[in-house]
């Protein structure tokens, strides 16, 4: 009964989607006429003028982090984080390509999915976005200084990193759990062995609060689920990281039967301070795991990569009153915290409602031990007990909740294609906007935070079908903005976005803005191969190892004609922009170099590598054109024979 019941709801979804996307011409004159008239005014920035807001709109399988304003939705940088990007020459100079390095080897690609941003007490604090590699799993930490990707940390034990990556209130850690469970440790055994023997991985990465400096702190294992996203507490419930789960039937094999049996999955609620006591009194199991940490280091401007051996590991049978379930219907997919730390919000995909569990409640159960058995140790708590509300029949497909901290929850709708705004405590739903079209994540700027800005919100779609100029078989994704200031919701802005976007952090530019606008001193240059000035300038030889110690400065390299190179040396050019004034980068390129060009900041030495396979006199210049004599920067190599 239970089975067809299921059936016939996945009947319905699955000719919703189709209806709605037949319906793409309708929809669209709807939002013609739906826009405000004032739309334009309230997105535009006059030139010269700066926006409001930072958005740091994740890159999914582009691997990337993409920087807009809002809201403009102007794009002003692509981040890259998990991928070889040849504007900048990372992964490619011999900088950065360690910071690519995993356990598996150089993985320069990834697929980026969830940005948070650093907080001190709740509020987002500018200093660093986090970001999740689902694929091989990573986490990243971009400096919001510099813009760049200054450390990167594998995560063992774990496989589709995606309830990840997102920040405790002070960024006392960084926390990543893992989608796929897989056998930990790793071997070899039948998969439909999965049902027990498979586990679940939950990290807590700590960061330094002086210097952000990640370390895998300790895991916690957990039964066979599928983690899929995660929340942390705040405010009376900070100390505690919440997780969906779907999968709790430990299916190996997804197909609808398997499992979405279950009526509930579990939202795990994992008291981490309680973990922390655990990890103190010695409780924890030492594994063996090979995993990276990768490090770029300002000062020399080098990444190094150092491969670990061993994590420290909880298991919650023998740690009473870690993780408890909260039963939550319907396969949930977003797991959302709202600003005071009560209410935490479980979106089943395959429901029209929402669940709201109560943070007070869940502690009373616990301390009355109102339990409805266990699951692998872990006490399952009543799913009424700490049930704080519902907001039902709210539309179809509920993924993410972001919140604007008066007292509202804003929903995305995949299968409906909205968002629908309701309020905390009354349940009621108040607005609802269509967007163009299926709706993923939706990102209010610092609506992860006790303080959010609750001035627009963001909403990332997954399907733009005729809403730009068609560009072949591919048709860019796209981000929409609402003015949320209203009662009602209003459209202001599509703009396309780069790769799939997934989730995006938001903060206002104050936050970031002074800090960011800094230029590499060349006096504090610690990179090994620097040069300071064109008296120290050379070419040294060290066997088939040539190292050219270069500079470059507006508008000549130096030196600029180099004799001396054989077929089948190994060519290394060290290479320093001399200049100490704000944006005068310079670029250099070799020619049969495939080693990307390299641009390079005042004050920044970068090294590519050129293995010359022909004798003859060969060119290189300057990519980035810097002052009128850009095109007299330029220089020769000459190659002899071996
Ligand atoms: S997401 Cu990663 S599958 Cu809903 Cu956070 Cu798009
Ligand atoms: Cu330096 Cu163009």
């Amino acid at each position: 009964m239970k089975q067809i019941s299921k059936i016939l709801f996945l009947t319905a979804v699955l000719s919703m989607i189709i209806s709605s996307c037949a319906n793409v011409n309708k929809d669209k004159k709807m939002t013609d006429g739906a826009l405000g008239s004032n739309a334009a005014e309230k997105v535009y920035v006059a030139p010269g003028e700066h926006d409001e807001f930072y958005a740091f709109v994740s890159g999914g399988f582009s691997g990337q982090l993409s920087v807009y304003g809002l809201p403009s939705g102007r794009l002003f940088k692509v981040i890259p984080v998990f991928s070889q990007d040849a504007e900048k020459a990372w992964g490619y100079n011999e900088e950065t390509k360690p910071m690519l390095n995993t356990s598996y080897g150089f993985i320069p690609w990834d697929d980026a999915h969830h940005p948070d941003i650093s907080q001190t007490n709740g509020e987002v604090d500018g200093r660093w976005v986090f970001i999740n590699g689902n694929n091989t799993p990573r986490i990243a930490k971009i400096d919001l200084s510099t813009f760049e990707t200054t450390e990167i940390i594998e995560v063992p034990n774990s496989a589709g990193n995606h309830s990840s990556s997102f920040v405790t209130e002070n960024t006392e850690y960084v926390v990543a759990g893992t989608r796929f469970s897989v056998p930990v440790p790793q071997e070899d055994i039948a998969i439909k062995e999965y049902k027990g023997k498979f586990k679940g991985a939950v990290s807590f990465i700590s960061v330094d609060p002086d210097h952000g400096n990640m370390e895998m702190a300790f895991q916690i294992l957990l039964p066979g689920f599928n983690y899929d996203l995660a929340h942390p507490g705040r405010g009376a419930s900070h100390g505690w990281f919440f997780f969906t789960t779907y999968n709790t039937e430990e299916a190996n094999s997804l197909l609808e039967v398997n499992a979405s049996q279950n009526d509930k999955d579990f939202i795990a609620a994992i008291n981490w301070k309680k973990a922390e006591e655990y990890i103190k009194q010695g409780k924890f199991k030492t594994m063996p795991a090979n995993y990276a940490h990768n490090v770029y280091d300002e000062k020399t401007h080098t990444a190094t990569s150092t491969m670990k051996k061993e994590v420290k590991v909880l298991d919650p049978a023998e740690c009473p009153g870690l993780v408890y379930f909260l039963p939550t219907p319907k396969s949930p997919h977003g797991c959302d915290v709202d600003p005071s730390g009560e209410y935490i919000v479980g979106n089943g995909k395959l429901s029209a409602d929402l669940t709201v569990h109560s943070f007070s409640k869940m502690i009373k159960a616990i301390e009355n031990k109102q339990f409805d058995g266990d699951a692998y140790g872990i006490p399952i708590i009543k799913f009424e007990d700490a049930l704080a509300g519902v907001v039902s029949q709210a539309g179809l497909g509920p993924l993410h909740t972001e919140f604007d901290g008066k007292g509202n929850g804003y929903t995305t709708f995949f299968i409906s294609s909205e968002v629908v705004k309701w309020k905390l405590d009354s349940w009621e739903v108040v607005d609802r906007k269509p967007t163009y079209y299926s709706v993923g994540h939706l990102m209010i700027p610092g609506g992860n935070s006790r303080k959010p800005f609750g001035k627009y919100v963001l909403a990332m779609n997954k399907i733009t079908k005729d809403r730009y100029l068609p560009t072949g078989p591919e048709v860019t994704q796209s981000a929409q903005l609402y003015d949320i200031t209203g009662e009602k919701m209003e459209l202001l802005l599509d703009f396309p976005t780069i790769g799939e976007p997934h989730y995006a952090a938001g903060i206002a530019a104050d936050l970031i803005k002074p800090r960011s606008k800094k230029i590499y001193k060349l006096e504090e240059n610690e990179h090994k191969y620097v040069v300071k000035n064109n008296e120290n300038v050379r070419v040294e030889r060290d066997g088939k190892e040539v190292h050219v110690y270069m500079t470059m400065i507006r508008s000549h390299f130096t030196p600029d004609n180099i004799e001396g190179i054989k077929v089948g040396d190994k060519v290394y050019f060290h290479i320093t922009n001399l200049e100490q004034d704000y944006d005068v980068p310079h670029g250099v390129s070799m020619i049969g170099a495939n080693t990307s060009e390299l641009l390079i900041m005042p004050g920044q030495t970068e090294t590519f590598v050129w293995e010359p396979k022909q004798v003859g006199v060969w060119p290189f210049y300057c990519t980035d054109f810097c002052s009128a004599l850009h095109q007299e920067m330029q220089g020769y190599v000459r190659v002899s024979p071996a």
